[in-house]
């Protein structure tokens, strides 16, 4: 069964050269080798484009680097990743790149791009944003909160950028919380001595990501700009967003699975810091808004924010939650945890899982149909994923280079039996069987607007909209 955004059918793959070379009904033509798939579906290959591999932070990097990290992506079904440039401030845009692809290339074992994170805004740094879009990286990264890490941008920096990007087809991406309310906040919380994890979700409560959320949205009107928002989490922030829609002004927004599947009780639990991640985890009704802003069309794809620490990383930062660590493991785990809780338990159809975590992210950032599509010219990257499968997630089974799932004990419905890319099968059954270094760096076409307006389209959920067949039409 071939599951595409658009529809599932019946079908047989032709591979030739790396690329979709033919499907059709019957046999495909003289085959050097033949997978069997009945009773399997075959996915394009899922693409993750918000992962922080070796990520710098205050006490700690991201545990990943690009090769453990890309061999995980690639035992998840995950055949391209978008990572970040880690632009310091002084540097430009073009030199921070061209350390990420050092870092990068010769290491991954799946196809990756970058985003050009951007810390500091000036004439010299707006004029580089033409020459990154003409060379293959149309969209760029900034920061309205951790001021401390010398990474946020002011509202004129952020309005400067929205506008210089959409005047040359780029995407401007944003996280979006209000760095000095919450830098506020959690000095009164440590004021107060309240230093435990959970202090982590109330220093950064659901204002602090609505009011960034609305006041992005605005400068990008103002900029007629192209604003994608990373990492939604609350329902305020996706009404913003929906209102924003309904208004006729397009703006894209993603979440993630942490966000879908847990909630900010797990910050009183033991081992409590563990779970911490910047937007915090939030409450079960902001889990069931973001479900149904998935299934509306209100967001627009589903990324990990993989950003991995050991526990004795995580531990480094115990004694304060604002020292912690924060980030979670989730490039290997998205597409069962998605199947499951989203598919199977009939929160979103296939077809939406493949838009939201293939089709969507290829269209919004210039790879589309060479990825994230099953058609005739595509590359061959796919997944072959067996719906009936049990498993339970343990991080000691898994390939991130972490002790540490947020998932851990997580029964799955759905695994992941074969991943392949440009024509090669980089894993099956679990075990990594690509090579580090066969990964290519992606140059990306501009950003097409009209092409990614995907809540015109998208009917309005109901109760029917999954279950474990998928749709079949
Ligand atoms: N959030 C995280 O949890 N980690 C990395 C960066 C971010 O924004
Ligand atoms: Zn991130």
């Amino acid at each position: 069964m071939i599951v595409t955004a658009e529809k599932s059918y019946r079908a047989e793959i032709g591979i030739k050269d790396g690329r979709i070379a033919q499907i059709s009904g019957g046999q495909v033509s003289a085959a050097a080798q033949v997978l069997d798939a009945e009773g399997k579906w075959i996915l394009p290959g899922i693409i993750d484009v918000h992962t922080h591999m070796e990520l710098p932070m205050e006490l700690a990097t991201s545990c990943d680097d690009f090769t453990t990290g890309t061999r995980a992506a690639a035992c998840g079904g995950v055949t391209t990743i978008i990572d970040f440039s880690l632009h310091r401030k002084g540097t430009s845009l073009e030199a921070s790149l061209r350390d990420r692809r050092r870092a990068a290339d010769g290491r991954v074992a799946v196809d990756y791009g970058l985003h050009a994170e951007i810390v500091e805004v000036n004439e010299a740094i707006l004029d580089e944003i033409p020459r990154l879009v003409r060379d293959g990286v149309t969209s760029f990264k900034l920061y309205m909160a951790y001021r401390r890490d010398g990474r946020m941008v002011d509202d004129g920096g952020l309005y400067a950028v929205l506008k210089r990007t959409a005047e040359v087809s780029g995407l401007v991406m944003v996280h979006a919380e209000n760095g000095p309310l919450l830098e506020h906040l959690t000095e009164q919380l440590l004021m107060d001595g309240k230093v435990a994890p959970i202090f982590h979700a109330r220093s950064r409560p659901h204002q602090v990501e609505e009011e960034a959320v609305r006041r992005a949205i605005y400068l990008s009107r103002f900029a007629h700009g192209h604003l994608y928002i990373v990492h939604l989490t609350t329902s305020q922030a996706l009404s913003a967003v929906q209102e924003t829609h309904d208004g006729g002004f397009p703006v894209w927004a993603e979440t993630c699975p942490q966000y879908l599947l847990l909630d900010e009780t797990v910050y009183l639990g033991e081992g409590g810091g563990d779970f911490i991640a910047t937007p915090p985890l939030r409450s079960p009704k902001d889990r069931e808004a973001l479900w149904l802003g998935l299934a509306q069309g209100g967001i627009s794809v589903i990324s990990t924010d993989h950003c991995p620490f050991t526990k004795e990383q995580k531990r480094l930062g115990m004694e304060r939650f604002d020292r912690i660590p924060n980030g979670l493991p989730g490039v290997e785990t998205s597409l069962p945890l998605i199947y499951t809780h989203g598919v199977y338990q009939g929160h979103l159809t296939a077809n939406q899982l493949v838009a939201a975590m293939s089709a969507n992210p290829a269209k919004i950032f210039g790879l589309y149909p060479a990825k994230g599509a099953l058609e005739v010219g595509s590359d061959a990257d796919l997944v072959i994923f067996d719906p009936q499968v049990e498993f339970t997630i343990s991080a000691k089974a898994l390939h991130m280079n972490t002790d540490f799932s947020p998932y851990q004990g997580f029964t799955c419905r759905g695994a992941v039996q074969l991943t392949m890319l440009r024509g090669r099968i980089i894993a099956q059954n679990s075990q990594f069987c690509g090579s580090s270094g066969y990964g290519q760096f992606l140059h990306r076409r501009i950003f097409e607007p009209d092409n990614c307006q995907f809540w015109s389209t998208h009917e309005k959920a109901s109760s029917s909209a999954g279950g474990p067949a998928g749709q079949e039409d």
